[in-house]
């Protein structure tokens, strides 16, 4: 047994908790990751730091948010990188290995991401703390398969071109289609073929970080064609969707009917560029068309089952190497999908369960089993977890905070709640949210709206309470527990003051 854990984190792409069928869905059928949160813990309330890709991902690997990391949006990157999960483990005696999407970086830029593949398609070598990686940039259909992906592929005769989406419906900022790319050739699985060989061929002298990036469930929802195991659009609860002449609740946030309407962009909120995950689509609209809208979300449920048979490979190679018990497995994902609630689609400055409730599982089968954890926590809090299980020192005051003593002595955490932070540019929409087992605060810096939910009496976060008089106190200690949490971890000198 190695003296340190190995660890395996995964993190898919945009897939809601609810996705996952432990959560209590009874449409989707995941066994792979139910098993994990059976056989460790299953977190009922994980929240992501933040809405769109790049800045909860470097969350996830700096255990810091993006006021602190400074990687504010899509197009961005961390300012130190250095202090990521891979750069920790790798100085303390791990070796490290990255299969997939990573979006530490802005896609569009020369840096360590977008480095060209050799012609061996050999992995990039001491890429942001991974002694090694294999990197793909993109989602599915033809110009998604890039990389590494596209390397593997041709190795196997085949060329990323030749596969065709055969769309679903028309005007379908979804992309929902059939593929003709079959299983045997699709990103989870090249991922989890990479993952399982990496495994294989590890020399367990040393303990390892294997980190995967699944690009899925992320728009387009596109589903191979030979996948059979499909989820119903009949059996999946459908959500309400506002009347196209109901009158506009004058509770709701400003920008919230622009996102319904397709007007964002047209908004003072657009700044100089396109808002995340909304091209102008009306998507009220989109999810009024019911055979759209059940056929859309059909198809990204069976894409989440279609992961959950590729981490069913992974998990099964733990056992088969005898690797399952010293291995710290963790399933998220970076942040989740709207995908019609509220009348809105995939993501952006939002604040609702849809898009900011992530699935979490982690195994430890050294430390804890069956745990099912109802304090709310969030992806910040990974870093400070694995640094504490491999008994690394943290010289950096992360904004997360270690899950080691609820997981292993059901301790409560000292922190009440989480917080979320969107910022799209520095002077356009903007929030820090803070969520509790009871309540959700969203404070929009320079505005003068603001979210507040009774979570507990309102689950579905119909009924806005920002600016109701009678719940002025809870507004008040909600925003003191966010100043708090801001506080906690503000960077001091190491110096003791006036010594
Ligand atoms: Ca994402």
């Amino acid at each position: 047994m190695a003296e340190k854990p190995n660890v395996i984190l995964i993190t898919t792409d945009q897939q809601r908790y609810d996705s996952v069928g432990m959560s209590g869905s009874s449409f989707v059928k995941t066994p792979n990751m139910d098993r994990l949160g059976r056989e460790g813990a299953f977190f009922r309330r994980a929240y992501c730091p933040n809405t769109v890709c790049s800045p909860s991902r470097a969350s996830i690997m700096t255990g810091l948010h993006l006021s602190r990391h400074g990687a504010y949006n899509i197009g961005t990157a961390a300012l130190d990188p250095s202090r990521f999960l891979s750069h920790e483990l790798r100085r303390a005696g791990y070796r490290t290995y990255h299969v997939g999407k990573a979006h530490w970086y802005p896609w569009g830029t020369v840096n360590p991401e977008t480095a060209p593949i050799g012609e061996d398609g050999a992995p990039l070598r001491d890429f942001v703390g991974f002694d090694a990686a294999e990197v793909s940039i993109g989602h599915a259909g033809p110009g998604g398969i890039t990389g590494h992906y596209a390397y593997w592929m041709r190795s196997k005769g085949y060329d990323p071109a030749a596969f065709q989406a055969r769309k679903r419906f028309d005007k379908d900022d979804n992309g929902t289609s059939d593929y003709e790319l079959p299983v045997s050739l699709h990103s989870g699985t090249w991922i989890a073929e990479r993952a399982v060989q990496y495994l294989e061929n590890h020399d367990h002298s040393e303990p390892f970080y294997l980190n995967l990036g699944f690009p899925d469930p992320h728009h387009p929802h596109m589903v191979p064609m030979d996948f059979k195991d499909r989820v119903d659009p009949e059996a999946i609860p459908y959500p309400a969707i506002p009347e196209p002449d109901a009158e506009e609740d004058p509770r709701l946030p400003e920008h919230i009917p622009h996102f319904r309407k397709g007007t964002i962009n047209d908004s003072r909120f657009r700044g100089r560029f396109g808002m995340a995950g909304n091209q102008n689509t009306p998507w009220a609209d989109y999810f009024r068309d019911r055979e759209k809208g059940k056929g859309t979300r059909a198809y990204y449920y069976t894409l989440v089952q279609l992961i959950d048979k590729q981490l069913g490979i992974l998990l099964d190679a733990l056992d088969r190497l005898k690797l399952a018990e010293d291995t710290i497995v963790i399933f998220t994902s970076d942040h989740g999908e709207m995908l019609g609630d509220h009348g809105i689609g995939q993501k952006g400055p939002l604040v609702y369960e849809g898009v900011t409730r992530v699935p979490l599982l982690i195994r430890y089968p050294n430390s804890f089993r069956g745990r099912t954890v109802e304090d709310c926590v969030s992806l910040v809090d990974l870093l400070p977890t694995v640094l504490d299980y491999a008994g690394i020192p943290d010289t950096l005051r992360r904004d997360g905070i270690s899950l080691k003593p609820l997981l292993e002595e059901e301790r409560k955490l000292r922190r009440p709640g989480v917080r979320i932070e969107y910022k799209e540019e520095p002077d356009r929409i903007r929030y820090k949210a803070w969520v509790t087992p009871e309540w959700k605060l969203a404070v929009y810096l320079g505005e003068s709206f603001g979210e507040l939910y009774d979570l507990k009496n309102d689950p579905e976060e119909k009924i806005n309470r920002f600016g109701d008089p009678n719940y002025e106190a809870v507004h008040l200690r909600l925003m003191t527990e966010l100043l708090n949490d801001l506080e906690r971890s503000e960077p001091v000198s190491g110096r003791e003051s006036r010594v």
